[in-house]
């Protein structure tokens, strides 16, 4: 980078910094000249307090609705002297007045009770019976002290949460407080083997050092109990480069020394297959008789939550004919809604400036001062969705959107990929898959992660070179192409094994004349970027069954079908498309060991071998076809 490049980009960087610290000055200051700080340990029903933070409005000259937040994250700082220096989703809600509620849920911080990942929702009548708790009966308790206890109330209420907050925020939904009458889960869990810790049954490795954060009850503390525990697994290998610290890990076998007493990790180990213990904490079989209003939010380019998002808002639809219903993806990765750097980025790829403003301007802030406070008009749409292609907002009444013709993507021969060609049933396509050298995730080393991020918009040329991944690219496209909606992959296999998983990536390959855009780093080449748009892992040993999974029979032709999630891109005239399909995706997966067995969390070094997969003509990828639903509900169980 040349001298007068650096200076440029310094004077940028500062001014950006500065620009940033004074919007976050300014925060600070409203909220500590326009609210008042009040702490509540507040009684559930069983008795267990849950500590409760209330910020209210100091201008009493009228009633204000309430916008609660509900976390396993803290809701510090602790002590009524001490403020956020911002509250609510975002500044202009700030600054339209309300009274915040941040809540510490159940076993979590300054909290009572024992912490449950994931507590499943138990079915009963609303004021619930005495017995049994869940986050939905701990949020309407929560609900009926405080319309009772807070003053100058106007008796609604609003909440919002991003990730696990925005699971609590949906796991209020069933059986929802009769005053609840905005709720906006945000990048929202759904089901931790769908979200998160697995994709389709495959184990996030790449999530291995979140566990301490999930894997202990605490006392009420306003301490974090999670940092010593990662200090052993942390000093194992060179966290620097995540590939090679997880391949020197070796078998899933070995992190038992590393978290001996985590019991979120214990229970991993102990349920491989969807089993009850995964299946009862699905809130979407609960997302019934919702009656209010729902605006699901989340990123196209969310690594941590994709399924959770779209499945909320798609089950909500189907089950509540009378919830105000709808739903946002942007170009963001996880929780980028929620901030604003003057543009929007996710790892190289440029999206455009102040998206997150837009959004939080045009859509979030009219959606809550509508249902809470009766201001304003709201002509949103029913999904506001972001073309990741086109890099522009478009709206649609309906979503998956019935008027964007579906599109089958094919395998020719000579590695051509067909867009609605005929199928060549003959073909066939082979690799190898080493466990011991797996494809990595990422073109660029990167260190071990809390949750992967940057992935999913990398170059996947270090891939496409790999002999063990099927690469197949269309021609030059002469106009634009949009694909949109649900996505399933129908592949024909065969293994020479017993298993294996199935990494399906759909990318976008930009033109040889391809721009750097005003955020591409001087090392990476866009001329051919070969760009990450949709990817989902299936562990194969689950293709007829989630619950009750089954070895391959080797050499014999078997179907592989699993939805990617949904997308809204463009791929524009001059660009290619690409899918990409392989069996190793490391350390972002852990390694099948393509060998059968029980339970791959206990396999051992000599159970890992390499397998010959054969992907047969007769597969296909279908996009904006109608799945019904992305996970087939048949496979869940038998
Ligand atoms: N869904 C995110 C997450 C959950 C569990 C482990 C790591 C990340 C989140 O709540 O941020």
């Amino acid at each position: 980078m040349n001298f007068k490049i650096l200076v440029a980009t310094l004077c940028l960087g500062l001014a950006a910094f500065s620009i940033d610290t004074i919007a976050q000055n300014q925060d600070s200051l409203f909220v500590r000249n326009n609210y008042d700080k009040n702490e509540y340990q507040i009684p559930m029903r069983d008795g267990t307090k849950l500590f409760t933070a209330v910020y209210t409005p100091k201008d009493k000259s009228k009633k204000y609705p309430f916008l609660m937040q509900r976390t396993p994250y803290s809701v510090a700082p602790y002590g009524e002297d001490k403020y956020k220096k911002s509250l609510g989703p975002s500044p202009y809600l700030m600054r339209e007045l309300y009274i915040f509620v941040y809540q510490d849920v159940r076993g979590r911080w300054m909290s009572e009770g024992d912490y449950d990942n994931m507590r499943p929702f138990i079915k009963g009548n609303n004021p619930k019976n005495k017995k049994d708790i869940d986050e939905s009966s701990d949020t309407f308790d929560t609900i009926e002290w405080l319309l009772k206890n807070i003053k100058n109330n106007n008796g609604k209420v609003g909440q919002w949460g991003i990730s696990y907050p925005g699971h609590y925020t949906a796991a209020a939904l069933p059986e929802a407080h009769p005053a609840l009458v905005a709720s906006s889960p945000q990048a929202p869990i759904a089901d931790f083997f769908f979200d998160d810790f697995h994709h389709m049954g495959a184990f996030l490795q790449s999530y291995l050092f979140a566990y301490p954060v999930f894997g202990h009850q605490t006392e009420p503390t306003t301490e974090s109990w999670y940092m010593d525990k990662w200090s052993k697994l942390q000093a194992s290998g060179n966290t620097a480069d995540g590939y090679d610290f997880h391949m020197n890990l070796g078998p899933l076998k070995n992190v038992k020394k590393y978290y001996p007493d985590d019991f979120f990790w214990e229970q991993t180990v102990e349920h491989p297959n969807y089993d009850e213990f995964w299946q009862k904490r699905n809130i979407l079989p609960h997302l019934n008789g919702i009656d209010h209003a729902v605006m699901t939010v989340g990123g196209w380019y969310d690594a941590e939550d994709l399924y959770g998002p779209l499945n909320i808002y798609k089950t909500v639809e189907e089950n509540n004919p009378k919830a105000k219903n709808s739903i946002v993806m942007g170009p963001w990765s996880h929780g980028d809604w929620a901030r604003e750097k003057g543009y929007q980025a996710v790892n190289h790829i440029f999206f455009g400036d102040s998206v997150s403003t837009y959004y939080q301007k045009n859509i979030e802030k009219p959606f809550f001062n509508y249902h809470l406070k009766g201001e304003g008009k709201l002509d949103l749409p029913e999904a506001y969705m972001f073309d990741t292609g086109l890099k522009t907002w478009k709206q649609f009444a309906v979503w998956p959107p019935k008027d964007i013709p579906p599109v089958k993507l094919r395998f020719a021969k000579d590695g051509r990929l067909l867009i609605n060609g005929q199928a060549e049933e003959e073909a066939t396509f082979k690799y190898i898959s080493d466990p011991n050298n797996p494809v990595p995730y990422t073109s660029e080393t990167e260190s071990v992660t809390f949750t992967p991020r940057r992935f999913m918009t990398d170059d996947q040329r270090h891939a496409s070179r790999r002999s063990d991944v099927l690469t197949f690219e269309s021609d030059i496209l002469t106009e634009d192409l949009t694909l949109a909606g649900e996505i399933v992959a129908r592949l024909k296999v065969a293994l020479s094994s017993t298993d294996a998983d199935f990494v399906v990536k759909l990318i976008d390959v930009y033109p040889e004349d391809a721009k750097p855009s005003k955020i591409t780093p001087e090392h990476v080449v866009m001329p051919g970027y070969q760009q990450l748009v949709r990817h989902e892992v299936f562990r194969g040993r689950f293709r007829n069954s989630f619950a009750e999974p089954e070895p391959f029979k080797p050499g014999e032709i078997e179907e592989v079908n699993f939805p990617l999630q949904d997308i809204l891109h463009t791929f524009q005239k001059g660009h290619k498309v690409m899918i990409q399909i392989h069996s190793t995706w490391f350390p972002y997966i852990d390694r099948n060991p393509q060998k059968y067995v029980d339970n791959i969390y206990k396999a051992d070094e000599s159970d890992f071998q390499k397998a010959e997969i054969t992907v047969y003509g007769s597969s296909v990828i279908e996009i904006g076809e109608d799945q019904s639903m992305n996970v087939p509900v048949d496979i869940y169980k038998k």
